[in-house]
């Protein structure tokens, strides 16, 4: 058994993005019809591009699934792109001219060319289609084990939703997430959004936003302390910021942990014997401050991520820039591009979140089947239930 892991491939324009995930048990059902959900609902939301209008993703399986379910051999998930002109020098044209945002200018210099096509190519945030399709995947394993995640909205701009959640309200907030043209579960606030990203495209500008992400009926001991590297939260805060175009990761109260003393941030530990064969085992919180995570390891509290997202950097209206031809100041080179893609984000982060949270259940319990790695969470869920003695 190798450990969890995924890598893409492909370029926005290229014949396909690809997603290589190994190290699954054999014996996982593969709901393709949740998985190609999922792509649906990243091609969505108010704000984006004609480019949406073109495609309609779905993940191919490859290899590593025979009859709905894994084999435990490496799944090869491939995501058809409709709009493939990458080898049409006409139709894919050189860019001379970098967005500021964008990856056009660090990665022109960085292989040593004046067009930023080879880069952007890749930077495209077309490409976290393949990653949606790995979250999928690692979806699929974690409702094996209860495990529920959810991504949405909080806001953007000046809005920010008061939204609560929780597990008991997961239905309806995922109702009301679906009702929304943004995927912020909070009527008040999705019109408020919208409004904001229409304005935006009057004013050829773009929005960014904030994208949050629970993840529930996780135990207790996921992730350890011992090494940094083996930290959820690390974990967790990488895969986020490796989103295109977030700038900014918090795990719970997040930066807020700086203005507040101690007693007003560390969550209060209370032994419910009532609630002790859930998956927290009894040890619950009145408040989820750490987000779930202390040490770099579960505490059995639903894990919460909030993800910054920065506008799109394509705007109509331009940006300072330079010619790399000619180092003279101009204009930025505008691409079709969308005007937000805050909602799709929250799609990317759920599916990102989920895979890292996987990554962690495949370490703890092994196994190379289902099965086995089953009897291994049950034999730990036992022995950490008997340790009251
Ligand atoms: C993107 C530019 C646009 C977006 C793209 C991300 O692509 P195009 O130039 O083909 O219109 O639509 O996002 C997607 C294609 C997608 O599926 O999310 C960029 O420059 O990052």
């Amino acid at each position: 058994m190798g450990s969890l892991t995924y890598r893409t491939a492909g370029e926005s324009h290229g014949a396909a993005l690809i997603s290589l995930i190994e190290g699954m048990p054999s014996g996982v059902a593969i709901d393709t019809a949740f998985i190609d959900g999922e792509l649906h609902r990243r091609q969505g939301g108010y704000g984006r591009g004609a480019r949406q209008r073109i495609e309609s993703d779905r993940a191919l399986f490859l290899s590593g699934v025979r009859q709905g379910m894994t084999l435990g051999s490496p799944i090869a998930v491939q995501i058809a792109n409709a709009d493939s002109r990458i080898d049409d020098a006409e139709k894919t044209p050189p860019v001379f001219r970098p967005r500021p945002g964008h990856a056009d200018l660090a990665g022109s210099i960085k292989w040593l060319t004046t067009d930023c096509r080879g880069t952007l190519e890749r930077a495209s945030a077309r490409e976290t289609a393949a990653r949606t399709a790995a979250g999928g995947v690692a979806q699929c394993l974690l409702r094996a084990f209860g495990i529920e995640c959810f991504g949405f909205v909080r806001g953007a701009l000046a809005t920010t939703s008061g939204v609560e959640v929780s597990v008991a309200r997961l239905g309806e907030l995922r109702a009301a997430r679906a009702a929304s043209e943004v995927y912020c579960p909070d009527a008040a606030a999705s019109e408020a959004i919208v409004k904001s990203i229409h304005q935006a495209k009057i004013d050829k500008d773009t929005v960014g936003g904030i994208c949050e992400v629970h993840v529930f009926g996780v135990v207790p001991g996921l992730g350890s302390c011992a090494s940094s590297d083996l930290r959820l939260d690390a974990r967790l805060a990488a895969a986020v910021m490796g989103i295109q175009a977030f700038k900014g990761v918090e795990i719970g109260l997040g930066m807020e942990v700086a203005r507040r003393t101690g007693s007003q941030v560390h969550d209060p530990i209370v032994f419910d014997h009532a609630s002790r064969g859930e998956s927290h085992l009894g040890f619950t919180r009145p408040t989820n401050n750490a987000g779930g995570l202390e040490g770099g390891m579960t505490n059995g509290m639903p894990i919460v991520v909030r993800g910054a997202m920065k506008p799109i950097s394509t705007l109509l209206r331009g940006m300072p820039s330079v010619d790399l031809r000619t180092r003279e100041a101009t204009q930025s080179q505008y691409e079709r591009s969308d005007i937000s893609a805050i909602a799709a984000a929250s799609v990317v982060m759920e599916g990102v979140v989920a895979f890292e949270v996987a990554r962690v259940m495949r370490e703890k319990f092994g196994g190379d089947s289902l099965g086995e790695m089953r009897a291994n969470y049950d034999g730990f869920v036992k022995a950490a239930r008997q340790l009251e003695g």
